[in-house]
C-alpha cells in the first residue's frame, strides 16, 4: 500500500512498491505479465491512494471551517484524462516518470491507455473542468455536478473521408479514480399528478402522486488542486431503478410500471446528446436535466441542514452556478424542496432561491435557446411546472406594473409563452447574476437578446470572459515550452499566470527567439509523427501549421477554410513558380450526428485533403491534414504544434471561444475575426502580432436586421470565388458524384434551399480572409520576426487563465471564503 508520504516527499521505492502490489491485487499477475491497461489501472490506483488522504482531508478541513460552497451544476464536464493530470496537480510528475522508468515503464504510454473522459461536446463542458480546476487550485470549497453518461461524447472514426459516430465504452475497462457513494443516493420522480392536502395547521401540503421514480447514485471524482494538498469533487450521478425488478409486481397488477421504472433508469443516463449549440427538444434530455439536478439539490440541501439549523440562511454558505440553462430547473426545484419538505412559505423560499441562483448563458445562437412544450414540461415534471407557472403569473404581474398596457413586453419576456417554458427567462427572473463569458458577448446579450431584461433589472448582468487552464493546456501539454517559461521567468506562472508577462522583455532576444523557434518545431515533429501514424500523411515540420480544431458548426465557418485552401490550390496549379510558403492545413472536429452541412463539411476537407496531397505538381507545399476524433488528450499536442489559430467565427456568433486561448498560450499567433474573446486577445497582445479580418459584430447585425447582402452578387462579379463554388458542383473533388457537395453550394447561394443565402457571410468574408492569410506567410517568411510575436503572444496570455476567472465569479457572484488548509507533520 502507498502511504500519504508519497507526494509530500516522493517516495520512490514506496511507490514502485504500490504499483507491483497493486497489479498483483488487481490481477494476479506481474508486471511482465501486465497487460498496458492493467499497468495503467495499477498506477492510478496507487496515485489515487494518495489522493484519498488529501481528499479526506480537504473535506475534514472544509468541515472544520463551514467556508461557502459553489455548486457547479452543468449537464457536461469535459474532463479529459486524469492520470497526468493528477500527478501534475500533485507535482509528481517527474518523480513518477522516473519511477515508471525504473521499472521499465515509460509514462507516455500508460497515460495513453487511459480513456479520456469525454462527459461533454466542446467548450461549455471543458469550461466547467478548467474551472473545477481553478477551483481546487485557488482553495474555494466546490462542487461539479453532472451526469455520468454510460456513453460519452462520440468516438469519431473516417472512413472514406465521412464521419462515423463510433459508441464511446468509456468504462468499459472500470474508472479507477472514481469512488461510488451509494450512501448519498436520492430518490428522484418523474410523471403522475399532484394532490393537495391540508395539514393540522391549515397548510396546504402538495404531493406528487402516482409518479415514476429513479434511484440517482452519485459517484465522486477528484479534483486536485495544484500542490496545495486540497481535493474537491466532481460528482457525477448514475441511475438505478429503485427497486429491483420483481416478478411479484406482475401479480400486483404493477407490472407494467416496474419494466416502465426499469427501463427509465436505464435509459436516462445512457447518452450524452452529441449536440453542440442546438436544442434538440428530446424529452430524455428533460429527464436528464430533472434527474441530476433534482439529486444535486437534495444533496445540497440536505448537507447543509447536516450542520445548520435555519434553512433561511442556506444562500449563505450555498450558490448555484447554472451552466447555460441546461440546469434551470434547480430554481424550481430549490423551490419545491423549501416549501414541500421545510414548509417555508412561497416569499420566503423565493427569498432563499433568488439568491442561491446565478445564471451563465453560453450563447446568442437561436438553435441553443432551451424552449420546452407545457405538454411535455408539466406532463413530466407537474410539480415543477406548478411552480414556474407561479414564477411566471408573479413576474408577469411585475412587468405589467412596470410597462403598463405594453403587451408586447409580456410577450417577449414572460416565462411562459406560447405553449412554451422558456429556460432562459426562468433563469434570469429567478437568478441573482447573469453573466456572459466574454466582454462582446455580454455587449451583445445587453443590448441586443436580452436587452429587455437588461432594461429591467441591469444590476443582474455582469461579464465573466472565460479562461483556461494553463497546468492542463501547458504544463502538461508543453513540456518543454513550460520549462523555458519556468527558465526565464520562475515558476509562478503555474498558479499565477500573470507573471508570465515577465517574457515580454525576452521577445526581442534572439537567443530567446530561437530557443522559442526549436521549441515549436519539436512539437511540430511530434505533432508530425502523430499525423503520420494516424493519417499516413507525412507532412513537413518546417511548413507553417495552420490550425483549425473546434466543434464542426457553420458559424465557426470551417467552409470559409476549405474554400480558401481550394484557391490557393487554385492559385498554385496556374501559376506552379508563384512565391509560396509551404503549408499545413490541420482540421480537426467532431459534428453533431444529425447535422447535415456539418458533416458534409468534413467529408469535403477530406476530399479536398485527397486531391491536394496526392497532386505531385504542386510539389508538397500545401498539405490538408483531418485529424480523427480530436478530443482533450490529442488538443494538448495539437495546440503545443501550432503556428497559426484559426479563429474565424462570424463576428457576433462565438460567445467567447477558449481553443483561442490555448493556442495563443502555446505561442499560435490568430488568425480571426474580431468575434468572442479574440477582441480582448487582440486587446492584450496588439493587433499587430495578430490577424485580423472580415465583418465587424455591428455589421453583421446590420445585415441581419435589415438586409442589404446578396452573395449572387460577389458569386457574379468575383471569378475565384466563382470557380472555387463552382468546383463544389462540377466533381472536382467528388469525381463519382458531382452532386454531393451541392448542399454546400446551395447554403452559399440559395438556390433551392428555403433558408436564407449564406447565413453565416463566408462569401462576403472570403477576399479578407485570402488577404489575412497573405499577411500571415509573409510575416512567417520573416522568422526573427514571428518569434517575437509569438513570445508576445505567450507573454500577455495571462488575462486568460481560468484562475482570473474564477477569481473574478468569487469576488462578484459567489462570495467564497478561500480555504488553506494547515501544514501537515
Ligand atoms: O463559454 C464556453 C463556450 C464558449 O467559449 C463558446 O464560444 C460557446 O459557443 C459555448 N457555448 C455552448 C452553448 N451550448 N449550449 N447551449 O456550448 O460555450
Amino acid at each position: 500500500m502507498l502511504k500519504k508520504t508519497v507526494l509530500q516527499k516522493f517516495d520512490k521505492e514506496l511507490f514502485k512498491n504500490s504499483v507491483i502490489y497493486n497489479v498483483k491485487t488487481l490481477y494476479r499477475k506481474t508486471l511482465e505479465e501486465a497487460t498496458q491497461q492493467q499497468i495503467f489501472q495499477a498506477v492510478a490506483y496507487a496515485i489515487k491512494d494518495v489522493i484519498v488522504d488529501n481528499w479526506m482531508n480537504t473535506q475534514k478541513e472544509y468541515a472544520k471551517q463551514d467556508p461557502k460552497t459553489v455548486y457547479y451544476l452543468s449537464m457536461e464536464f469535459l474532463m479529459g484524462r486524469a492520470l497526468g493530470n493528477n500527478l501534475i496537480n500533485l507535482q509528481a510528475y517527474n518523480d513518477v516518470a522516473e519511477a515508471l522508468e525504473d521499472l521499465g515503464i515509460d509514462i507516455n504510454l500508460v497515460e495513453d491507455q487511459e480513456p479520456d473522459p469525454a462527459l461533454g461536446n466542446g467548450g461549455l463542458g471543458r469550461l466547467a473542468a478548467c474551472f473545477l480546476d481553478s477551483l481546487a487550485t485557488m482553495g474555494y470549497s466546490a462542487y461539479g455536478c453532472g451526469i455520468r453518461y454510460r456513453y460519452g461524447m462520440f468516438k469519431q472514426e473516417i472512413r472514406d473521408g465521412y464521419q462515423i459516430e463510433v459508441p464511446d465504452n468509456w468504462l468499459a475497462d472500470g474508472n479507477p479514480f472514481e469512488l461510488r457513494r451509494p450512501e448519498y443516493a436520492k430518490e428522484v420522480k418523474f410523471g403522475g399528478y399532484v394532490n393537495v392536502y391540508v395539514d393540522e395547521n391549515g397548510r396546504n401540503n402538495f404531493k406528487q402522486e402516482g409518479y415514476q421514480s429513479v434511484k440517482a447514485i452519485p459517484y465522486d471524482m477528484p479534483i486536485v488542486g495544484y500542490g496545495n494538498g486540497i481535493v474537491n469533487t466532481l460528482r457525477i450521478w448514475d441511475a438505478e431503478p429503485v427497486e429491483c425488478f420483481q416478478l411479484e409486481s406482475f401479480d400486483k397488477g404493477d407490472y407494467q410500471k416496474a419494466v416502465e421504472q426499469e427501463n427509465l433508469a436505464r435509459n436516462i443516463v445512457e447518452v450524452l446528446y452529441p449536440n453542440d449549440n442546438h436544442y434538440a427538444g428530446k424529452e430524455l434530455r428533460l429527464k436528464q436535466q430533472y434527474f441530476f439536478i433534482s439529486a444535486s439539490v437534495q444533496e445540497a440541501v440536505e448537507k447543509y441542514m447536516r450542520k445548520h439549523d435555519d434553512i433561511r440562511k442556506f444562500h449563505e454558505k450555498v450558490t448555484f452556478q447554472l451552466n447555460d440553462t441546461h440546469p434551470t430547473v434547480a430554481i424550481a426545484e430549490l423551490m419545491r424542496i423549501l416549501m414541500d419538505d421545510y414548509y417555508l412559505t412561497w416569499d420566503e423560499a423565493w427569498a432563499v432561491t433568488t439568491k442561491t441562483c446565478a445564471y451563465t448563458n453560453h450563447t446568442i445562437m437561436a438553435e441553443a435557446l432551451e424552449k420546452w412544450p407545457i405538454e411535455l414540461f408539466s406532463r413530466l415534471l407537474p410539480r415543477i411546472y406548478q411552480i414556474v407557472e407561479e414564477i411566471n403569473r408573479r413576474f408577469i404581474a411585475q412587468v405589467s406594473q412596470q410597462y403598463p398596457g405594453d403587451q408586447n413586453k409580456i410577450a417577449k419576456m414572460a416565462i411562459i409563452y406560447d405553449g412554451q417554458v422558456k429556460m432562459a427567462h426562468l433563469a434570469i427572473v429567478s437568478g441573482y447574476s447573469v453573466n456572459g463569458v466574454a466582454r462582446l458577448h455580454t455587449e451583445i446579450l445587453e443590448k441586443q437578446e436580452l436587452r429587455d431584461f437588461y432594461e429591467m433589472m441591469p444590476e443582474k448582468f455582469n461579464n465573466k470572459t472565460n479562461g483556461i487552464t494553463q497546468r492542463r493546456f501547458l504544463l502538461h501539454g508543453n513540456p518543454l515550452l513550460a520549462q523555458w517559461v519556468t527558465d526565464h521567468v520562475g515558476n509562478d506562472w503555474i498558479t499565477d499566470l500573470s507573471k508570465i508577462s515577465g517574457l515580454k522583455i525576452y521577445a526581442e532576444d534572439e537567443k530567446a527567439q530561437q530557443e522559442f523557434m526549436n521549441i515549436k518545431y519539436q512539437n511540430k515533429v511530434r505533432l508530425a509523427r502523430y499525423i503520420l501514424e494516424h493519417n499516413g500523411v507525412e507532412v513537413d515540420p518546417r511548413s507553417i501549421f495552420d490550425v483549425q480544431v473546434k466543434r464542426l458548426h457553420e458559424y465557426k465557418r470551417q467552409l470559409l477554410n476549405i474554400l480558401h485552401i481550394m484557391y490557393l490550390y487554385n492559385e498554385l496549379k496556374n501559376n506552379p513558380q508563384m512565391e509560396f510558403y509551404p503549408r499545413t492545413f490541420i482540421f480537426g472536429a467532431k459534428a453533431a450526428a444529425g447535422y447535415r452541412n456539418a458533416k458534409l463539411t468534413i467529408k469535403l476537407i477530406n476530399a479536398v485533403a485527397d486531391v491536394v496531397n496526392n497532386d505531385p505538381s504542386i510539389g508538397g507545399k500545401i498539405k490538408v491534414v483531418f485529424i480523427e476524433d480530436y478530443k482533450v488528450s490529442n488538443a494538448e499536442w495539437i495546440f503545443a504544434a501550432a503556428d497559426v489559430s484559426e479563429q474565424i467565427s462570424t463576428a457576433s456568433k462565438e460567445a467567447s471561444g477558449t481553443g483561442n486561448m490555448k493556442f495563443m498560450l502555446n505561442g499560435a499567433l490568430t488568425l480571426g475575426t474580431m468575434d468572442g474573446a479574440n477582441v480582448e486577445i487582440v486587446e492584450e497582445v496588439g493587433m499587430e502580432n495578430a490577424f485580423i479580418f472580415g465583418l465587424s459584430s455591428d455589421e453583421v447585425i446590420r445585415f441581419e436586421n435589415y438586409g442589404g447582402y446578396n452573395p449572387m452578387d460577389i458569386f457574379n462579379n468575383d471569378p475565384d470565388i466563382r470557380r472555387v463554388l463552382m468546383q463544389l458542383i462540377n466533381g472536382t473533388f467528388a469525381p463519382y458524384d458531382t452532386e454531393l457537395f451541392r448542399p454546400l453550394y446551395n447554403s452559399l447561394l440559395n438556390t433551392q434551399s428555403t433558408s436564407k443565402a449564406d447565413m453565416y457571410f463566408i462569401l462576403k468574408d472570403f477576399k479578407p480572409y485570402a488577404e489575412a492569410q497573405r499577411r500571415v506567410e509573409a510575416a512567417y517568411r520573416d522568422e526573427a520576426n514571428w518569434a517575437k510575436s509569438a513570445i508576445l503572444n505567450v507573454a500577455c496570455s495571462g488575462k486568460f487563465s481560468s484562475d482570473r476567472t474564477i477569481q473574478e465569479y468569487v469576488d462578484d457572484i459567489w462570495h467564497l471564503d478561500k480555504v488553506v488548509l494547515p501544514k501537515r507533520g
